[in-house]
């Protein structure tokens, strides 16, 4: 298969449109406000935009819908605290076109499915709930009450709750998924996949071995006082912009920063904040001091180049390794040398494609700092040796002390808002023990011990018709998961495909037997209960818990909350048998924060803490140098370089998100700071990879994947001449996700390897 399921292909004279320029070094300025201020002025009503923009991540507002950069905790900014992205990420949420019935009515679901995901996107926000019958071509409209209903009778059908799988995506408030893994437990099973799964499983899986939390240990503070911040695999100009303004304040106190990356993106080379107008006349300020244009999947080997010169100073001086902090907090020091002195040094850098000059610019650096923070998200964890990749980066904060103390430690960033907070309350397939007999204690019920499904196993479930349900609460599950082709056989095989959504995605219209679409609140609008208006919270990337308020009118008056959703779904399926009252919740969010202060460690006083005007911290062991682990240290890990070798012609691909999408949310189609415009069928090649291959900037290649002697293909994608290291390319997520195999993932995490796809491309 070539397209997403069901998508239409592109003529040859759609590709006219494309426009490519240089590339911009610096990012944000002028023209991310004339963006953002245009997005919302296409989408939303202004007046509207105008309330949202000024409650922003501001105390006792709401809670951005984009990302989980956390918010300052003393100073904001009264001009407002969001970024371009953010104001993208609320003007798609807050759409003033809505799809009613007459939508479906006049829509099939086959032709829907043959639009883009840009054009689905566009068409609005989901208004009413709605219902597609075994062998209809169009959804039709059904009452809430139904709906539940529907859901209970295929779930109580089943032979077995394992025979169904529930999905989360990050969005989802700390309150709607505490009751919605309740419900999951309660009902019979483990089977609780989540986007974390696809995104940062990886670094909890490393995190917690060897620091014994699976979170990161810094806080923003700790970003401003640090010596050296190295920002590995991550694209903060896009994905996280405001952690720029973070940099800067690093840059301003005298810190470094180091940027290791196959692509110079902008924003890291140069940054210009939208808060300082005076900068943004006299051009910004350069953030990189040393920018390391690291192969794809490089990353092992360069830090292992790293450790064998500190190894080797450390040897000659007997002043570069931290002893006091190794000799009381950690273990396995002697094996992990021992494995080092294994590797050679000129092996592990010829690996990481870093030329000689570039490393020893960074190793100066590592080698003169005391206080280390090191910053990555997806470029270090989507491979198949991710683990690896972050369990060796800790290796080398080690080393330096760099952990637990101020201005020094780990700072994984995360992707949806609250996809940090979901785990914290129990979205997790594989809970802790402990978790499940607070659960049992509160409850009564015994909750299943099993390792549920991640997001990989529930794919094959389903594909091998062992699953026969499928729950998403948030998310885009078909466009987000790996080889589409295959993925979207599993949810046609089942009997039912349930969506709890805002707005209209891909996986409402590649479905199974039967498929329902409910639509809920999002986060700018108003939650009327009860007892008024819901507050709801969320935690951000660095461990604070804070409230979120919806200001906005709902968009329809059909339109229920997540937590009112899994309410009214629990009570069908569960009824009588239910040890939880169910309905007591919806009416008073108080009442779930009070069930999740019993349950959850770290989270006493909930509902009073809540009202501090920040938020409030969770514990985190790392940051105190209490190391919960097996050892009850923190721990050194001996690993391998990755074996893997490209064959002759072929290329090793990372697929990563353009400047104007979130995740399968297409917002446009330009990618204003890698310079091309009106397309994202495209593929970002080396220049001289492209001149053995007799390719021109512009021209049309087909691409194909071959794993496991299974032959994937991607067609029609527009050449693009770039700076990237040789025999790397990169695409856009999710138009190549077909490429991706399913069998290929990180061990140990089972992270789907999105960042190291190998692949051929044929001219057209
Ligand atoms: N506007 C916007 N914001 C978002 C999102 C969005 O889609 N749009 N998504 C959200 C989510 S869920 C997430 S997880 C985050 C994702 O945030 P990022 O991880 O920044 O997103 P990606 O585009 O996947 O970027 C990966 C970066 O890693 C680099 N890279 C790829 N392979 C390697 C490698 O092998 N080694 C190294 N060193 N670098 C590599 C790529 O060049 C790229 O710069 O952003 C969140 N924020
Ligand atoms: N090839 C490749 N694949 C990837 C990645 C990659 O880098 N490369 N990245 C992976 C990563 S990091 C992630 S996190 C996943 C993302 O996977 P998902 O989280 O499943 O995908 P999203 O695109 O974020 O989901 C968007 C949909 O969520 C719904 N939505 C938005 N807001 C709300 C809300 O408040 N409530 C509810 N109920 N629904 C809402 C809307 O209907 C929207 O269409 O994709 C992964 N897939
Ligand atoms: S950095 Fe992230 S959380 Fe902050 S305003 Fe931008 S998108 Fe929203
Ligand atoms: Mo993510």
């Amino acid at each position: 298969m070539s397209l997403s399921p069901k998508e239409k292909a592109k003529t040859s004279e759609e590709f006219l449109k494309i426009k490519i320029t240089q590339r911009p070094e610096n990012s944000v300025g002028f023209s991310a406000i004339k963006n953002s201020i245009g997005q919302v002025s296409k989408y939303m009503n202004v007046t509207d935009a105008f309330k949202l923009a000024i409650k922003m991540n501001q105390k006792g507002g709401f809670d951005c819908p984009g990302c989980a950069w956390p918010d300052p905790d003393d100073e904001r900014s009264s001009l407002g605290e969001y970024c371009e992205n953010g104001m993208k990420a609320m003007a798609e949420e807050m759409q003033s076109k809505l799809i009613w019935r007459d939508f479906f009515k006049n829509n099939a679901v086959d032709d829907l499915a043959s639009l883009s995901d840009f054009e689905i996107g566009k068409s609005g926000r989901l208004a009413e709930p709605m219902y597609l019958p075994e062998g209809a071509t169009h959804y039709q409209p059904i009452s809430w009450e139904d709906a539940f209903k529907k859901v209970a009778d295929h779930l109580n059908a089943l032979d077995n709750p394992d025979e169904a799988v529930f999905y989360t995506s990050g969005r989802t408030t700390n309150e709607a998924a505490f009751l919605y893994q309740l419900f999951v437990r309660e009902f019979g099973t483990a089977n609780l996949p989540d986007c974390s799964n696809m995104c940062h499983e990886t670094s909890g899986s490393a995190l917690s071995e060897t620091l014994g939390i699976g979170k990161g240990s810094v806080i923003l503070d700790d970003l401003y006082k640090a010596e050296l911040v190295m920002v590995v695999g991550q694209n903060p100009a896009t994905n996280h912009p405001r952690m720029l303004s973070a940099l800067e304040k690093t840059k301003k106190n005298g810190g470094k920063i180091v940027a290791i990356n196959p692509l110079p993106e902008a924003g890291l080379m140069k940054f210009t904040n939208p808060q300082n107008p005076i900068k943004m006349l006299t051009g910004g300020t350069k953030l990189s001091d040393v920018f390391v244009p690291i192969t794809i999947n490089g990353d092992v080997a360069f830090f292992k180049a790293l450790l064998l010169k500190l190894l080797e100073k450390e040897e000659e001086t007997g002043s570069v390794f931290d002893k006091e902090f190794i000799n009381e907090h950690t273990d396995g020091l002697e094996d992990f040398i021992s494995d080092l002195k294994t590797y050679d040094f000129n092996e592990c850098l010829g690996a990481s494609g870093v030329s000689r000059k570039t490393f020893d610019e960074v190793f100066e650096l590592v080698l003169n700092k005391e206080k280390i923070i090191i910053c990555w998200a997806m470029g270090l964890t989507q491979h198949e040796n991710a683990v690896d990749n972050i369990r060796e980066l800790v290796n080398l904060l080690l080393l330096k002390g760099s952990i637990g103390k101020e201005g020094a430690g780990t700072c994984p960033v995360r992707g949806h808002s609250n996809v940090q907070g979901d785990r914290t309350v129990g979205i997790w397939e594989s809970a802790p023990q402990a978790f499940l007999d607070k659960i049992e204690a509160k409850y009564g019920f015994k909750p299943s011990t099993k390792h549920g499904y991640s997001v990989i196993e529930a794919i094959k479930a389903m594909y091998e018709k062992k699953a026969k349900v499928f729950f998403g609460l948030g998310g885009n599950f078909i466009s987000a998961v790996p080889d589409t082709a295959y993925s979207a056989q599993a949810m046609a095989n089942c009997n039912l495909t349930v969506h709890v959504s805002t707005k209209l995605n891909r996986s409402h219209l590649v479905t199974g037997k039967e498929a329902l679409i409910l639509p809920c609140l999002g986060r700018a609008e108003k939650d009327y209960q009860k007892t008024g208006v819901q507050t709801q919270s969320v935690e951000n990337s660095m461990g604070v818990v804070s409230s979120t308020k919806g200001i906005l009118e709902p968009c329809s008056e059909a339109l229920i909350s997540e937590v009112a959703v899994v309410c009214g779904i629990a009570n069908a399926t569960l009824k009588e048998k239910s040890k939880v009252n169910w309905l007591q919740y919806k009416d008073d969010y108080n009442l779930v924060r009070d069930d999740i202060a019993e349950v959850v460690s770290g989270f006493a006083n909930y509902n009073q803490k809540l009202k501090q005007p920040s938020g409030f911290y969770l514990p985190n062991g790392a940051r105190v140098r209490e190391f919960k682990t097996k050892t009850g240290k923190a721990n050194f890990t001996a690993n391998k370089l990755p074996n893997w070798k490209l064959k002759e012609n072929e290329l090793i691909m990372m697929t990563i998100r353009s400047h104007d999408q979130f995740n399968t949310t297409i917002y446009g189609l330009d990618d204003r700071y890698r310079g091309v415009f009106n397309e994202r069928r495209v593929i970002f090649m080396n220049r001289e990879d492209m001149k053995l291959r007799s390719l021109d900037t512009h021209d049309v290649v087909n691409l194909k994947s071959e794993y496991n002697s299974v032959t994937r293909e991607a067609n029609n994608f527009v050449v693009v001449g770039y700076d990237i290291p040789k025999n790397c390319c990169a695409t856009y997520f999710p138009e190549t996700n077909v490429l991706v195999p399913l069998d290929s993932f990180a061990h140990t995490a089972k992270t789907p390897a999105s960042k190291s796809v190998r692949i051929t491309v044929t001219k057209v």
